[in-house]
Protein backbone atom coordinates (compact mmCIF):
# COMPACT_ATOMS: atom_id res chain seq x y z
CA UNK A 1 0.00 0.00 0.00
CA UNK A 2 0.99 3.61 -0.41
CA UNK A 3 1.11 6.06 1.72
CA UNK A 4 -0.40 9.50 2.08
CA UNK A 5 3.39 10.74 2.36
CA UNK A 6 4.54 8.84 -0.42
CA UNK A 7 1.62 9.87 -2.93
CA UNK A 8 2.54 13.61 -2.25
CA UNK A 9 5.78 13.24 -3.19
CA UNK A 10 5.13 11.39 -6.39
CA UNK A 11 2.43 14.58 -7.08
CA UNK A 12 5.04 16.85 -6.43
CA UNK A 13 7.71 14.71 -8.90
CA UNK A 14 5.20 15.30 -11.26
CA UNK A 15 4.11 19.24 -10.90
CA UNK A 16 8.04 19.52 -11.17
CA UNK A 17 8.81 17.37 -14.15
CA UNK A 18 5.55 18.88 -15.65
CA UNK A 19 7.25 23.08 -15.19
CA UNK A 20 9.21 23.75 -18.54
CA UNK A 21 11.43 25.87 -18.32
CA UNK A 22 9.39 27.73 -20.82
CA UNK A 23 6.51 28.32 -18.45
CA UNK A 24 6.52 32.10 -16.92
CA UNK A 25 8.22 33.01 -13.64
CA UNK A 26 5.26 34.18 -11.01
CA UNK A 27 7.52 33.68 -7.86
CA UNK A 28 8.67 37.31 -7.59
CA UNK A 29 9.30 37.17 -3.80
CA UNK A 30 11.81 33.61 -4.97
CA UNK A 31 14.09 35.82 -7.13
CA UNK A 32 17.69 36.32 -5.80
CA UNK A 33 17.88 40.10 -5.51
CA UNK A 34 21.20 41.29 -3.92
CA UNK A 35 20.90 43.58 -1.45
CA UNK A 36 17.75 41.68 -0.61
CA UNK A 37 14.83 44.29 -0.14
CA UNK A 38 12.88 45.56 2.41
CA UNK A 39 9.52 43.56 1.24
CA UNK A 40 8.41 41.26 -1.73
CA UNK A 41 4.75 40.33 -2.36
CA UNK A 42 3.74 37.87 -4.97
CA UNK A 43 0.85 38.36 -7.43
CA UNK A 44 1.07 35.22 -9.07
CA UNK A 45 1.59 36.24 -12.49
CA UNK A 46 4.42 37.71 -15.01
CA UNK A 47 4.91 40.78 -17.57
CA UNK A 48 6.66 40.23 -20.77
CA UNK A 49 9.11 42.59 -21.88
CA UNK A 50 8.80 42.94 -25.89
CA UNK A 51 10.02 44.45 -28.86
CA UNK A 52 6.93 47.20 -28.71
CA UNK A 53 8.26 47.81 -24.99
CA UNK A 54 8.59 51.17 -24.28
CA UNK A 55 9.96 53.20 -21.24
CA UNK A 56 7.67 56.05 -20.11
CA UNK A 57 9.24 59.11 -18.26
CA UNK A 58 7.06 61.43 -16.25
CA UNK A 59 9.49 63.80 -14.32
CA UNK A 60 12.44 65.78 -14.84
CA UNK A 61 15.46 65.22 -17.83
CA UNK A 62 17.20 63.89 -15.10
CA UNK A 63 14.89 61.14 -14.86
CA UNK A 64 14.81 61.03 -18.79
CA UNK A 65 19.11 60.32 -17.95
CA UNK A 66 18.21 57.42 -15.91
CA UNK A 67 15.23 55.93 -18.25
CA UNK A 68 17.82 55.39 -20.93
CA UNK A 69 20.46 54.05 -18.49
CA UNK A 70 17.71 51.55 -18.25
CA UNK A 71 17.10 50.97 -21.97
CA UNK A 72 20.96 50.94 -22.38
CA UNK A 73 21.67 48.15 -20.36
CA UNK A 74 18.47 46.02 -21.72
CA UNK A 75 18.83 46.87 -25.71
CA UNK A 76 21.88 45.03 -26.26
CA UNK A 77 20.61 41.22 -24.94
CA UNK A 78 17.19 41.81 -26.45
CA UNK A 79 17.61 43.45 -29.16
CA UNK A 80 14.59 45.58 -28.82
CA UNK A 81 14.21 49.21 -29.32
CA UNK A 82 13.23 50.06 -25.87
CA UNK A 83 12.75 54.14 -26.63
CA UNK A 84 12.53 56.39 -23.79
CA UNK A 85 10.08 59.02 -24.49
CA UNK A 86 7.90 61.61 -21.79
CA UNK A 87 4.28 61.44 -20.72
CA UNK A 88 1.87 62.21 -18.67
CA UNK A 89 -0.37 60.02 -16.92
CA UNK A 90 0.28 55.95 -17.12
CA UNK A 91 1.03 54.74 -20.31
CA UNK A 92 -0.52 51.35 -22.60
CA UNK A 93 -0.64 48.28 -21.63
CA UNK A 94 3.28 46.79 -22.47
CA UNK A 95 5.30 49.41 -21.24
CA UNK A 96 7.91 50.45 -18.34
CA UNK A 97 6.89 53.65 -16.01
CA UNK A 98 8.91 55.75 -14.17
CA UNK A 99 7.75 58.88 -12.19
CA UNK A 100 8.24 60.16 -8.65
CA UNK A 101 5.88 60.52 -5.69
CA UNK A 102 6.16 61.56 -1.88
CA UNK A 103 6.81 58.36 0.30
CA UNK A 104 8.64 59.52 4.03
CA UNK A 105 9.18 55.96 4.44
CA UNK A 106 10.97 55.04 1.47
CA UNK A 107 13.84 58.46 2.72
CA UNK A 108 16.39 59.84 0.39
CA UNK A 109 17.10 56.10 -1.54
CA UNK A 110 14.14 53.95 -1.28
CA UNK A 111 11.55 53.39 -4.29
CA UNK A 112 8.50 51.39 -4.96
CA UNK A 113 8.69 48.74 -8.00
CA UNK A 114 4.83 47.59 -9.18
CA UNK A 115 5.08 45.09 -11.30
CA UNK A 116 1.64 43.68 -13.42
CA UNK A 117 0.96 41.56 -16.28
CA UNK A 118 -0.19 44.97 -18.34
CA UNK A 119 3.12 47.29 -16.48
CA UNK A 120 5.88 48.11 -14.74
CA UNK A 121 5.65 50.86 -12.89
CA UNK A 122 8.66 52.39 -10.89
CA UNK A 123 8.23 55.04 -8.62
CA UNK A 124 10.76 57.07 -6.22
CA UNK A 125 10.52 60.21 -3.68
CA UNK A 126 14.40 60.86 -5.48
CA UNK A 127 16.27 59.87 -8.74
CA UNK A 128 18.48 57.86 -6.76
CA UNK A 129 15.82 55.67 -5.60
CA UNK A 130 14.71 55.00 -9.15
CA UNK A 131 18.46 54.39 -10.02
CA UNK A 132 18.05 51.88 -7.44
CA UNK A 133 15.00 50.13 -8.37
CA UNK A 134 16.33 49.49 -12.23
CA UNK A 135 19.37 47.21 -10.18
CA UNK A 136 16.33 45.70 -8.76
CA UNK A 137 14.40 45.31 -12.58
CA UNK A 138 17.90 44.14 -14.31
CA UNK A 139 18.51 41.42 -11.60
CA UNK A 140 14.85 40.02 -11.82
CA UNK A 141 15.24 39.87 -15.41
CA UNK A 142 17.01 36.56 -16.99
CA UNK A 143 20.80 36.44 -16.20
CA UNK A 144 22.05 36.80 -19.90
CA UNK A 145 20.03 40.05 -19.62
CA UNK A 146 23.99 40.96 -18.35
CA UNK A 147 25.71 39.07 -21.60
CA UNK A 148 25.63 41.90 -23.85
CA UNK A 149 24.90 40.27 -27.74
CA UNK A 150 21.72 39.55 -28.70
CA UNK A 151 20.04 36.53 -26.90
CA UNK A 152 16.76 34.69 -27.19
CA UNK A 153 13.79 35.37 -24.99
CA UNK A 154 11.30 35.46 -23.79
CA UNK A 155 11.83 38.33 -21.16
CA UNK A 156 9.79 37.61 -18.54
CA UNK A 157 9.50 38.44 -14.68
CA UNK A 158 7.02 37.59 -11.80
CA UNK A 159 4.21 40.29 -11.20
CA UNK A 160 4.22 41.83 -7.77
CA UNK A 161 5.13 44.46 -5.55
CA UNK A 162 8.69 45.55 -4.02
CA UNK A 163 8.76 48.59 -1.53
CA UNK A 164 12.75 48.79 -1.06
CA UNK A 165 14.95 51.35 1.03
CA UNK A 166 18.58 51.37 2.89
CA UNK A 167 19.15 50.58 6.17
CA UNK A 168 22.01 52.48 6.46
CA UNK A 169 22.63 55.49 4.34
CA UNK A 170 26.68 55.04 3.69
CA UNK A 171 26.94 51.83 1.77
CA UNK A 172 30.61 51.65 -0.15
CA UNK A 173 34.05 50.45 -0.87
CA UNK A 174 37.73 52.11 -1.27
CA UNK A 175 39.73 51.46 -3.80
CA UNK A 176 43.61 52.33 -3.26
CA UNK A 177 45.07 53.32 -6.83
CA UNK A 178 48.34 54.49 -4.87
CA UNK A 179 50.05 51.10 -4.16
CA UNK A 180 49.36 49.79 -8.09
CA UNK A 181 47.54 52.39 -10.23
CA UNK A 182 44.20 51.73 -11.90
CA UNK A 183 43.17 53.23 -14.94
CA UNK A 184 40.14 55.38 -15.51
CA UNK A 185 38.43 52.55 -17.29
CA UNK A 186 39.53 50.38 -14.43
CA UNK A 187 37.48 52.89 -12.02
CA UNK A 188 34.55 53.16 -14.18
CA UNK A 189 34.33 49.28 -14.06
CA UNK A 190 34.60 49.31 -10.23
CA UNK A 191 32.02 51.94 -10.20
CA UNK A 192 29.50 49.88 -12.39
CA UNK A 193 29.78 46.88 -10.73
CA UNK A 194 29.53 48.64 -7.43
CA UNK A 195 26.11 50.31 -8.39
CA UNK A 196 24.62 47.06 -9.25
CA UNK A 197 24.25 46.58 -6.02
CA UNK A 198 23.16 49.89 -4.73
CA UNK A 199 25.97 50.49 -2.91
CA UNK A 200 26.75 54.45 -3.14
CA UNK A 201 29.92 55.41 -1.77
CA UNK A 202 33.49 54.99 -3.37
CA UNK A 203 36.34 56.04 -1.32
CA UNK A 204 39.42 56.87 -3.97
CA UNK A 205 42.90 56.44 -1.32
CA UNK A 206 44.66 59.00 -4.00
CA UNK A 207 48.25 59.00 -2.31
CA UNK A 208 50.52 56.77 -0.12
CA UNK A 209 54.14 55.97 0.13
CA UNK A 210 54.56 54.53 -3.26
CA UNK A 211 52.74 57.15 -5.39
CA UNK A 212 50.64 60.20 -5.69
CA UNK A 213 47.92 59.75 -8.28
CA UNK A 214 45.93 63.01 -8.26
CA UNK A 215 47.46 66.28 -10.46
CA UNK A 216 48.18 69.60 -8.30
CA UNK A 217 48.47 71.77 -10.53
CA UNK A 218 50.37 74.04 -7.66
CA UNK A 219 53.02 71.34 -6.87
CA UNK A 220 53.11 69.55 -10.13
CA UNK A 221 56.18 67.45 -9.31
CA UNK A 222 53.63 65.55 -6.72
CA UNK A 223 52.35 63.67 -9.60
CA UNK A 224 55.64 64.08 -12.42
CA UNK A 225 58.20 62.56 -9.91
CA UNK A 226 55.84 61.41 -7.45
CA UNK A 227 53.44 59.10 -9.51
CA UNK A 228 55.65 57.57 -11.40
CA UNK A 229 56.60 54.37 -10.09
CA UNK A 230 54.14 51.85 -7.46
CA UNK A 231 54.62 48.45 -5.43
CA UNK A 232 57.13 46.00 -7.27
CA UNK A 233 58.97 49.02 -9.10
CA UNK A 234 55.78 49.52 -12.07
CA UNK A 235 55.42 52.82 -14.13
CA UNK A 236 52.46 54.13 -12.01
CA UNK A 237 50.83 56.85 -13.32
CA UNK A 238 48.09 59.32 -12.35
CA UNK A 239 44.21 61.08 -13.11
CA UNK A 240 44.74 64.54 -14.70
CA UNK A 241 42.28 66.68 -13.28
CA UNK A 242 39.93 66.43 -16.37
CA UNK A 243 40.07 62.28 -16.10
CA UNK A 244 39.52 62.64 -12.09
CA UNK A 245 36.22 65.28 -13.06
CA UNK A 246 35.02 62.31 -15.48
CA UNK A 247 35.63 59.85 -13.11
CA UNK A 248 33.51 61.99 -11.19
CA UNK A 249 30.66 62.60 -13.42
CA UNK A 250 30.34 58.90 -14.20
CA UNK A 251 30.02 58.30 -10.53
CA UNK A 252 27.65 60.73 -10.42
CA UNK A 253 25.26 59.60 -13.13
CA UNK A 254 25.61 56.44 -11.50
CA UNK A 255 24.36 58.24 -8.32
CA UNK A 256 27.89 56.86 -6.31
CA UNK A 257 29.43 60.18 -4.71
CA UNK A 258 33.61 59.82 -4.34
CA UNK A 259 35.23 60.59 -1.47
CA UNK A 260 38.72 61.64 -2.28
CA UNK A 261 41.39 60.83 0.24
CA UNK A 262 45.01 62.21 0.55
CA UNK A 263 46.75 60.50 3.38
CA UNK A 264 48.55 62.50 6.20
CA UNK A 265 51.00 62.97 7.82
CA UNK A 266 52.11 59.33 7.51
CA UNK A 267 52.07 56.95 3.92
CA UNK A 268 53.24 60.56 2.29
CA UNK A 269 56.74 59.38 0.83
CA UNK A 270 56.04 60.37 -2.75
CA UNK A 271 55.62 63.66 -1.32
CA UNK A 272 58.55 63.50 0.39
CA UNK A 273 60.44 62.34 -2.74
CA UNK A 274 58.63 65.40 -4.73
CA UNK A 275 59.85 68.18 -2.32
CA UNK A 276 62.03 67.66 0.41
CA UNK A 277 61.39 70.10 2.08
CA UNK A 278 58.13 68.52 3.41
CA UNK A 279 59.64 66.09 5.15
CA UNK A 280 59.98 65.52 8.47
CA UNK A 281 62.38 62.35 8.56
CA UNK A 282 61.96 58.99 7.86
CA UNK A 283 62.25 55.57 10.08
CA UNK A 284 63.58 52.49 8.34
CA UNK A 285 60.51 50.26 7.08
CA UNK A 286 61.59 46.74 8.69
CA UNK A 287 59.69 43.93 7.73
CA UNK A 288 56.77 43.18 9.34
CA UNK A 289 53.98 45.54 9.33
CA UNK A 290 53.41 49.14 11.07
CA UNK A 291 57.54 48.87 12.47
CA UNK A 292 57.78 51.37 15.53
CA UNK A 293 61.47 52.53 14.92
CA UNK A 294 62.95 55.29 15.71
CA UNK A 295 63.73 58.63 13.62
CA UNK A 296 66.56 57.29 11.27
CA UNK A 297 68.39 59.96 10.07
CA UNK A 298 67.09 63.96 11.75
CA UNK A 299 69.71 64.87 9.10
CA UNK A 300 67.55 63.88 6.08
CA UNK A 301 64.73 66.17 7.36
CA UNK A 302 64.07 68.44 4.68
CA UNK A 303 65.75 66.92 1.79
CA UNK A 304 63.72 64.11 -0.80
CA UNK A 305 63.28 61.00 0.05
CA UNK A 306 64.12 57.92 -2.87
CA UNK A 307 60.84 56.63 -4.20
CA UNK A 308 59.61 53.52 -2.30
CA UNK A 309 58.21 50.24 -4.06
CA UNK A 310 58.16 48.02 -1.21
CA UNK A 311 54.90 47.28 1.16
CA UNK A 312 56.07 48.66 4.63
CA UNK A 313 53.80 50.97 6.67
CA UNK A 314 53.71 53.90 9.11
CA UNK A 315 57.31 54.88 8.38
CA UNK A 316 57.21 58.47 6.45
CA UNK A 317 55.89 61.79 7.86
CA UNK A 318 55.30 65.17 7.09
CA UNK A 319 57.02 67.49 8.66
CA UNK A 320 55.35 69.76 11.61
CA UNK A 321 57.79 72.97 12.31
CA UNK A 322 57.91 74.16 8.75
CA UNK A 323 54.89 76.00 7.45
CA UNK A 324 55.34 75.39 4.04
CA UNK A 325 53.77 71.88 4.88
CA UNK A 326 50.61 73.76 5.89
CA UNK A 327 50.72 75.21 2.68
CA UNK A 328 50.89 72.48 0.91
CA UNK A 329 48.29 70.72 2.79
CA UNK A 330 46.55 74.12 2.41
CA UNK A 331 46.95 74.05 -1.48
CA UNK A 332 45.88 70.11 -2.16
CA UNK A 333 42.66 70.29 -0.28
CA UNK A 334 41.85 73.47 -2.22
CA UNK A 335 42.31 72.19 -5.76
CA UNK A 336 40.99 68.55 -5.00
CA UNK A 337 37.73 70.16 -3.36
CA UNK A 338 37.12 72.42 -6.12
CA UNK A 339 36.70 69.49 -8.39
CA UNK A 340 35.13 67.64 -6.04
CA UNK A 341 30.95 67.83 -5.64
CA UNK A 342 31.13 65.77 -3.07
CA UNK A 343 30.89 67.01 0.25
CA UNK A 344 33.68 64.88 1.70
CA UNK A 345 37.25 64.91 1.80
CA UNK A 346 39.51 62.38 3.78
CA UNK A 347 42.54 63.29 5.07
CA UNK A 348 43.81 59.63 6.00
CA UNK A 349 45.27 60.06 9.26
CA UNK A 350 46.33 56.13 10.00
CA UNK A 351 49.61 54.46 10.98
CA UNK A 352 51.40 57.49 11.62
CA UNK A 353 54.30 55.89 13.76
CA UNK A 354 56.88 57.92 12.63
CA UNK A 355 54.99 60.83 14.11
CA UNK A 356 55.31 62.21 17.18
CA UNK A 357 52.23 61.41 19.02
CA UNK A 358 51.78 65.61 19.73
CA UNK A 359 52.86 66.98 16.51
CA UNK A 360 50.09 64.27 14.90
CA UNK A 361 47.57 65.79 17.44
CA UNK A 362 48.66 69.31 15.99
CA UNK A 363 48.09 67.52 12.29
CA UNK A 364 45.23 66.53 12.50
CA UNK A 365 43.93 69.81 14.32
CA UNK A 366 45.20 71.74 12.00
CA UNK A 367 43.82 69.56 8.98
CA UNK A 368 40.52 69.79 10.39
CA UNK A 369 40.62 74.01 10.15
CA UNK A 370 41.77 73.34 6.04
CA UNK A 371 39.41 70.25 5.32
CA UNK A 372 36.62 73.38 6.72
CA UNK A 373 37.58 76.58 5.17
CA UNK A 374 37.51 74.65 2.19
CA UNK A 375 33.77 73.49 2.53
CA UNK A 376 33.85 69.98 3.25
CA UNK A 377 33.55 67.54 5.89
CA UNK A 378 36.38 65.78 7.18
CA UNK A 379 37.12 62.19 7.52
CA UNK A 380 40.14 60.70 8.38
CA UNK A 381 41.13 56.67 9.66
CA UNK A 382 39.86 56.55 13.57
CA UNK A 383 43.54 57.38 14.81
CA UNK A 384 42.05 60.83 13.77
CA UNK A 385 39.67 59.93 17.68
CA UNK A 386 43.18 61.43 19.58
CA UNK A 387 43.11 64.58 18.14
CA UNK A 388 40.36 67.46 18.67
CA UNK A 389 37.37 66.42 16.63
CA UNK A 390 33.51 66.82 17.40
CA UNK A 391 30.17 65.83 15.55
CA UNK A 392 31.56 67.51 12.17
CA UNK A 393 34.21 64.87 11.44
CA UNK A 394 33.68 61.69 10.46
CA UNK A 395 35.59 58.84 11.76
CA UNK A 396 36.54 55.65 9.94
CA UNK A 397 36.98 52.76 12.40
CA UNK A 398 39.06 49.74 10.98
CA UNK A 399 40.98 47.86 14.10
CA UNK A 400 40.82 49.30 17.43
CA UNK A 401 37.68 49.52 19.64
CA UNK A 402 39.05 52.43 21.81
CA UNK A 403 39.63 54.59 18.88
CA UNK A 404 35.99 54.12 18.09
CA UNK A 405 34.48 54.52 21.62
CA UNK A 406 36.75 57.48 21.46
CA UNK A 407 35.19 59.18 18.72
CA UNK A 408 31.75 58.50 19.97
CA UNK A 409 32.65 59.94 22.74
CA UNK A 410 33.39 63.05 20.83
CA UNK A 411 29.90 62.73 19.28
CA UNK A 412 32.16 61.57 16.06
CA UNK A 413 29.64 59.68 13.51
CA UNK A 414 31.50 56.21 12.17
CA UNK A 415 32.14 54.62 9.11
CA UNK A 416 32.66 50.73 10.31
CA UNK A 417 35.37 48.81 7.78
CA UNK A 418 36.52 46.19 10.82
CA UNK A 419 39.60 44.81 9.09
CA UNK A 420 39.08 41.37 10.15
CA UNK A 421 35.34 41.27 8.16
CA UNK A 422 35.15 43.94 6.09
CA UNK A 423 38.82 44.29 4.20
CA UNK A 424 37.95 43.36 0.43
CA UNK A 425 42.56 42.59 0.39
CA UNK A 426 42.21 40.10 3.29
CA UNK A 427 42.31 36.56 1.42
CA UNK A 428 39.52 34.12 1.64
CA UNK A 429 41.98 31.56 2.67
CA UNK A 430 45.72 30.34 3.04
CA UNK A 431 45.88 29.01 -0.31
CA UNK A 432 43.80 31.93 -2.02
CA UNK A 433 46.92 33.87 -5.03
CA UNK A 434 45.84 37.14 -3.98
CA UNK A 435 45.29 39.13 -0.99
CA UNK A 436 47.14 39.87 2.49
CA UNK A 437 46.02 37.69 5.93
CA UNK A 438 47.86 40.24 8.71
CA UNK A 439 43.95 40.44 9.87
CA UNK A 440 42.26 37.40 9.14
CA UNK A 441 41.46 34.90 6.11
CA UNK A 442 38.18 36.47 5.58
CA UNK A 443 35.77 33.50 3.48
CA UNK A 444 32.79 34.71 1.97
CA UNK A 445 30.64 33.35 5.16
CA UNK A 446 32.61 35.27 7.00
CA UNK A 447 32.60 38.41 5.39
CA UNK A 448 28.52 38.68 5.25
CA UNK A 449 28.42 37.29 8.85
CA UNK A 450 28.14 40.34 11.34
CA UNK A 451 26.45 43.49 11.46
CA UNK A 452 27.11 46.93 12.00
CA UNK A 453 25.13 47.47 15.06
CA UNK A 454 26.85 45.09 17.27
CA UNK A 455 30.19 44.90 15.85
CA UNK A 456 31.77 47.09 18.39
CA UNK A 457 30.47 46.45 21.52
CA UNK A 458 28.09 49.30 23.03
CA UNK A 459 28.30 51.27 19.54
CA UNK A 460 24.63 51.01 18.10
CA UNK A 461 23.25 52.07 15.08
CA UNK A 462 22.63 55.76 16.24
CA UNK A 463 26.58 56.27 16.28
CA UNK A 464 27.08 54.60 12.67
CA UNK A 465 26.70 55.93 9.32
CA UNK A 466 27.21 52.55 7.45
CA UNK A 467 29.56 50.31 5.87
CA UNK A 468 32.83 50.76 3.42
CA UNK A 469 34.50 47.57 2.33
CA UNK A 470 38.26 48.75 1.40
CA UNK A 471 40.20 47.28 -1.35
CA UNK A 472 43.94 47.97 -0.54
CA UNK A 473 45.99 46.82 -3.50
CA UNK A 474 49.69 45.63 -2.69
CA UNK A 475 48.92 42.43 -3.93
CA UNK A 476 46.96 43.78 -7.67
CA UNK A 477 47.73 45.03 -10.54
CA UNK A 478 45.00 45.10 -13.13
CA UNK A 479 40.90 45.34 -13.23
CA UNK A 480 40.89 40.42 -12.92
CA UNK A 481 42.52 40.63 -9.80
CA UNK A 482 40.77 43.11 -8.60
CA UNK A 483 37.48 41.68 -9.81
CA UNK A 484 38.86 38.35 -7.49
CA UNK A 485 39.01 39.82 -4.07
CA UNK A 486 35.96 41.87 -4.44
CA UNK A 487 33.52 39.04 -5.41
CA UNK A 488 32.06 37.47 -4.26
CA UNK A 489 31.94 39.63 -0.85
CA UNK A 490 31.05 42.77 -2.01
CA UNK A 491 27.31 42.02 -2.62
CA UNK A 492 27.30 40.85 0.62
CA UNK A 493 28.97 44.31 2.25
CA UNK A 494 25.97 45.66 0.44
CA UNK A 495 23.47 43.73 1.80
CA UNK A 496 25.32 44.63 5.34
CA UNK A 497 24.62 48.07 4.33
CA UNK A 498 21.14 48.10 2.66
CA UNK A 499 18.93 44.91 4.35
CA UNK A 500 17.77 44.84 7.55
CA UNK A 501 19.65 43.14 10.10
CA UNK A 502 16.33 40.46 10.98
CA UNK A 503 15.93 40.00 7.08
CA UNK A 504 19.25 38.65 6.70
CA UNK A 505 20.29 35.14 6.74
CA UNK A 506 23.58 33.42 5.62
CA UNK A 507 21.82 29.96 4.94
CA UNK A 508 19.30 31.72 2.85
CA UNK A 509 21.61 34.21 1.59
CA UNK A 510 24.24 31.77 0.16
CA UNK A 511 21.37 30.61 -2.18
CA UNK A 512 20.53 33.78 -3.81
CA UNK A 513 24.56 34.03 -4.14
CA UNK A 514 24.84 31.25 -5.96
CA UNK A 515 21.77 31.68 -8.21
CA UNK A 516 23.49 35.16 -9.05
CA UNK A 517 26.62 32.91 -10.19
CA UNK A 518 25.27 32.75 -14.00
CA UNK A 519 24.85 36.67 -13.83
CA UNK A 520 28.04 37.16 -12.97
CA UNK A 521 29.46 35.05 -15.68
CA UNK A 522 27.70 37.10 -18.45
CA UNK A 523 28.93 40.33 -16.76
CA UNK A 524 32.30 38.79 -17.18
CA UNK A 525 33.45 39.23 -13.50
CA UNK A 526 36.22 37.57 -12.42
CA UNK A 527 34.86 36.02 -9.27
CA UNK A 528 36.25 33.56 -6.44
CA UNK A 529 34.31 30.10 -6.28
CA UNK A 530 34.03 29.83 -3.20
CA UNK A 531 33.23 26.75 -2.33
CA UNK A 532 30.67 27.89 0.22
CA UNK A 533 28.31 28.74 -2.21
CA UNK A 534 26.41 26.22 -3.76
CA UNK A 535 26.98 28.15 -7.46
CA UNK A 536 24.53 27.28 -10.10
C1 LIG B 1 46.45 49.00 6.70
S1 LIG B 1 43.88 50.12 7.22
C2 LIG B 1 46.43 50.23 6.08
C3 LIG B 1 46.87 50.33 4.69
C4 LIG B 1 47.32 49.03 4.14
C5 LIG B 1 46.42 47.93 4.63
C6 LIG B 1 46.73 46.60 4.06
C7 LIG B 1 44.65 51.40 7.11
C8 LIG B 1 43.94 52.56 7.53
N1 LIG B 1 45.90 51.36 6.66
O1 LIG B 1 47.88 51.30 4.57
O2 LIG B 1 47.27 49.10 2.75
O3 LIG B 1 46.52 47.86 6.02
O4 LIG B 1 45.77 45.66 4.43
Amino acid sequence: MWSRNTIAYVLILFAIASCKPSDPPTNLSGENIIPKPVSVANTGSSFELTEDTGIYIEGSDELTSIGQFLSDKLAPSTGFPLPVKSIKGIPDSGNIYITTHTDDQLGAEGYVLIIAEDIIKLSAPSPAGLFHGIQTIRQILPSKIESGSIQKGPWKIPTGIIRDYPNYSWRGTMLDVARHFFSIEDAKRYIDLVSYYKMNIMHLHLSDDQGWRIEIKSWPNLTAHGGSTQVGGGKGGFYTQEQYADIIAYAQSRYITIVPEIDLPGHINSALSSYGDLNGGTIVPEEGRVSPGTLQDIGSKSKPTELYTGVEVGWSTLRVEKEVTFKFVDDVVREISALTPGPYFHIGGDEAAATKKKDYITFINRFKDIVKANNKIMIGWEEIAQADINSDIITQYWKLSKYAELAVEKDSKLIMSPSRKAYLDMSYDSTSRLGLHWAAYIEVDSAYQWNLSTQVPGIGKEHILGIEAPLWSETITNIDELEYLAFPRLPGYAEIGWSPETNRNWEEYKIRLGNQGPRMKEMGIDFYRSKKIPWR
